[in-house]
Parts: C-alpha cells; sequence; structure tokens
C-alpha cells in the first residue's frame, strides 16, 4: 500500500507526542536547496533545518565522507581513542581560531557542558565561594531545550510546568549593555548570550553592544560565552557571528551545521582556560566526539569554507534582504537580517504568520513563523541570486495578494 501525506500525517497525529505543529508537508528527499514531498512536489528550502543544513542538503562531499567513515568505524567511546578527533580539533581550532575543544552531540549539550565548564572554572579559578556562581542570560534566550536550559528561559511556552529549576541564572534585556553591567556581581563567572537572537525573531543588538559587553567581561574576569549554535558556521556571512562585532568569546558553542544536517555534533570552543578545569570523570557522552561525528564534521567545515558559501551567504544576504525590504506590502512591518538569517515580521492586523507561511508553502516555499507575528527565512547558503530572486517573487505574490 502507498503511503498519502495524509497517511503519514494521520499516524503521527495518533501515535507522537504533540510537541510539534509543523506545516504539512511530508518531504522525502533533499539536495541542495530544494526538498521534494511525497508527491513528487518540489520546494524551495527557506529554513534549512533552523541552520543546520547550511552546506546545503545531502551535500555529496559530506555524504561521501559519512559513508567512507561508516564503513570503517563509527564508534569507540572516549574509553579509547579514535583517529578522526585529532584532526576534527585541528581543523574547527585553527577555522574559529580557538584553543581548546569538547566535542557534544546536540545544541543544549553543548551548552549544558559550558555551564558546568565555567561554573568549575568560577569556584576554582575566580574564586567565588562554593555554590555561589552567577551565570548572566538575556530575556528572551534560546539555548535549547533540558531542564538546566528552560529553568532560566523567560519563555513561559519552554519554561511552564517543567519546575523546578536550578537556581544561579540572572535575566537582563538583550541589547543593554548597562543592564548587563548592572547585574555583575563578585559572583559573576560567566555572560551567556546569542549574538542575534534567533527564536526571539532575529534580533540584531545595537552597534556598539557587544564591544561593550566584552570590555566589561574582561573588567570584571566574567567569561563570555557566545552560543554560535545558529549564527555560527556562515549562517550571517562571516564564520561566526562575533567577527561582525570585532570581538572574541571566551568560549563559543557551535553545533547544528557542525555536520551539515547529517548527524549530531556540537563543540564547545575555549579561546581561555576555561575547559581546562575539566578533568577525567568530570565529564562525557557516549557519543561526543565519536569518529562517524568528527569524519562528518571535518567534511562539513571544508566544504563550507572550500565551496565559497560563507562569501554567498554575504553576497545572497543582502540580494534577499534588499528583494524583500522592496516588497510594497501594508502587512510588512521590518525586514531585518544578517547575511542569510532573516526575518520578515508582520503587523500584528495581518492575523498571524502562519497563514503566509502555509501560503508560501503553496507555492513551492517552505519557511516557518516564530512568535506569532515573524516569517524566519534562512535558505542554505549555496543559494544562487537567481533561486533569491525567485524566493522574493514568491514573498511579494504572497504578501501582496498578487
Ligand atoms: C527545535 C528555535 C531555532 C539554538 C541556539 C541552542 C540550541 C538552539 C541559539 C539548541 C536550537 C532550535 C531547536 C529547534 C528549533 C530551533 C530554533 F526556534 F527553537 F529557536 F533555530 F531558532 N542555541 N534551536 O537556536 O540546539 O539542542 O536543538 O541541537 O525544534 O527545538 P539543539
Amino acid at each position: 500500500m502507498t503511503m498519502h501525506a495524509a497517511d503519514f500525517i494521520a499516524i503521527e497525529r495518533s501515535l507522537g507526542a504533540h510537541n510539534y505543529k509543523p506545516i504539512d508537508v511530508v518531504l522525502e528527499r533533499g539536495e541542495g536547496v530544494f526538498v521534494w514531498d511525497v508527491d513528487g512536489k518540489r520546494y524551495l528550502d527557506g529554513l534549512s533545518a533552523y541552520s543546520a543544513v547550511n552546506q546545503g542538503h545531502c551535500h555529496p562531499k559530506i555524504l561521501a565522507a559519512m559513508l567512507e567513515q561508516a564503513g570503517r568505524l563509527t564508534l569507540t567511546s572516549r574509553a579509547f581513542r579514535n583517529d578522526q578527533l585529532a584532526h576534527f580539533y585541528r581543523e574547527i581550532a585553527e577555522l574559529t581560531g580557538s584553543h581548546k575543544v569538547l566535542p557534544m552531540n546536540s545544541g543544549a549539550e553543548a551548552v549544558e557542558t559550558a555551564v558546568k565548564a565555567v561554573r568549575k572554572w568560577g569556584y576554582e579559578q575566580k574564586g567565588v565561594p562554593d555554590g555561589q556562581a552567577e551565570i548572566i542570560v538575556c530575556s528572551e534566550n534560546f539555548h535549547g531545550r533540558t531542564l538546566g536550559i528552560v529553568g532560566f528561559s523567560t519563555d513561559p511556552a519552554a519554561r511552564g510546568s517543567f519546575g523546578p529549576f536550578a537556581p544561579g541564572f540572572r535575566v537582563v534585556p538583550f541589547g543593554d549593555a548597562s543592564a548587563f553591567e548592572a547585574a555583575i556581581t563578585p559572583n559573576t563567572v560567566a555572560f551567556l548570550v546569542e549574538p542575534i537572537q534567533g527564536e526571539a525573531g532575529v534580533v540584531i543588538p545595537p552597534a556598539g553592544y557587544f564591544s561593550r559587553v566584552r570590555e566589561l567581561c574582561t573588567a570584571h574576569d566574567v567569561v563570555l560565552i557566545l552560543d554560535e549554535i545558529q549564527t555560527g558556521l556562515g549562517r550571517t556571512g562571516r564564520m561566526l557571528a562575533e567577527q561582525h562585532e570585532g570581538i572574541e568569546a571566551d568560549v563559543t558553542l557551535v553545533g547544528k551545521a557542525l555536520s551539515g544536517g547529517f548527524y549530531p555534533v556540537s563543540a564547545v570552543l575555549s579561546n581561555s582556560d576555561v575547559l581546562g578545569v575539566l578533568k577525567p570523570g568530570q565529564h562525557g557522552s557516549t557519543f561526543g566526539g565519536n569518529p562517524l561525528a568528527c569524519a562528518i564534521a571535518r567534511a562539513a567545515l571544508r566544504v563550507l569554507t572550500e565551496e565559497g558559501m560563507i562569501e554567498n551567504a554575504a553576497v545572497q544576504g543582502e540580494r534577499l534582504k534588499a528583494g524583500l525590504g522592496a516588497i510594497r506590502s501594508n502587512i510588512v512591518r521590518e525586514v531585518r537580517g544578517r547575511g542569510l538569517m532573516v526575518a520578515v515580521e508582520l503587523h500584528p492586523e495581518a492575523g498571524g504568520a502562519r497563514r503566509y507561511c502555509e501560503a508560501l508553502k503553496d507555492r513551492g516555499v517552505l519557511v516557518k513563523d516564530t512568535h506569532d507575528h515573524t516569517i524566519r527565512v534562512s535558505p542554505p547558503l549555496v543559494i544562487t541570486a537567481d533561486q533569491v530572486d525567485w524566493l522574493v517573487d514568491q514573498f511579494d505574490r504572497t504578501l501582496t495578494g498578487a
């Protein structure tokens, strides 16, 4: 019996937990910027799995590296060494200017790892009294779904009914360096922040915010942790979004596109001695740093740079932003973004972004609403100028009702 879209959806509805409300398109194949549904209809992917497939779907070189490694050795655990880890360390350290690397799997695990490491650093290096470490975070943050992380979320949907939560976090408004300064105490060990807030709707901080934050962190011996899980690895037109701000984080978190979407791979990158506080037995993961993950990540990083994807993201990002910004529609409130991390915010009177995402789907464009009134647009970094123009045209027709 051939299954149709409605059949897949019905089974998911009856057997799955309803923790998502996906756009009802059932995808079965992907290549570059395109994906195809079970009826053979083609779509331009304007989400890239939330920036995990920056390199485009099923990139042939990453696929080849994965297949080659999968037939050789997949998992040793960290009880033994493997011949991929050292190469991965060297290559990612060089590309990001880091001195120490700790591999994990999901983005949330990288965030949790950083929280553990900076607390330990605070007690052992900064001299914070035991159990008193404080970490400053921003309102509207998104860092993942684990208990430690949702405990310092300000989103009622993310944290509601999941407590009790761990103490030790202070929340300040994003983009306000004075508020950050006022929240620093002698027990502050770190500031955890996204360079551009993704889930909050692609919120870009005011110019100068991060250079001031960097100064304050240095002056008060506070570890600056940048969550680049979404903004990193070319998405904003630079390898890391911090490069737009002219700063360097002490700890950088990457994930998502670190595998080009083939496998969950994340990493904590450290410029300071933070990761140095972790000793044998104090942290780990069965799958973290496995040879399959390392081989995939190495290929994913290599194609990003070798194939000019980061420069392309800068060029096509400008084209996309200009094109979307030129749409004459009275329901568009603002178009903003950096590189290929773009958002179209609609006026509340438009009745919500979801209906426009549904309409765009019918026109062959897959995008996702966030926070009711914003459409996130983040295609793979391999998108061409013609494809950007076509994408903009579909937005134009949808938002002007043409
Ligand atoms: C979902 C959002 C994006 C992240 C940052 C850590 C993580 C994420 C800056 C955790 C994850 C996700 C998860 C995904 C939706 C997606 C998302 F809308 F929820 F906010 F991209 F914008 N730091 N982002 O953006 O990484 O543990 O998921 O690997 O469905 O929850 P993870």
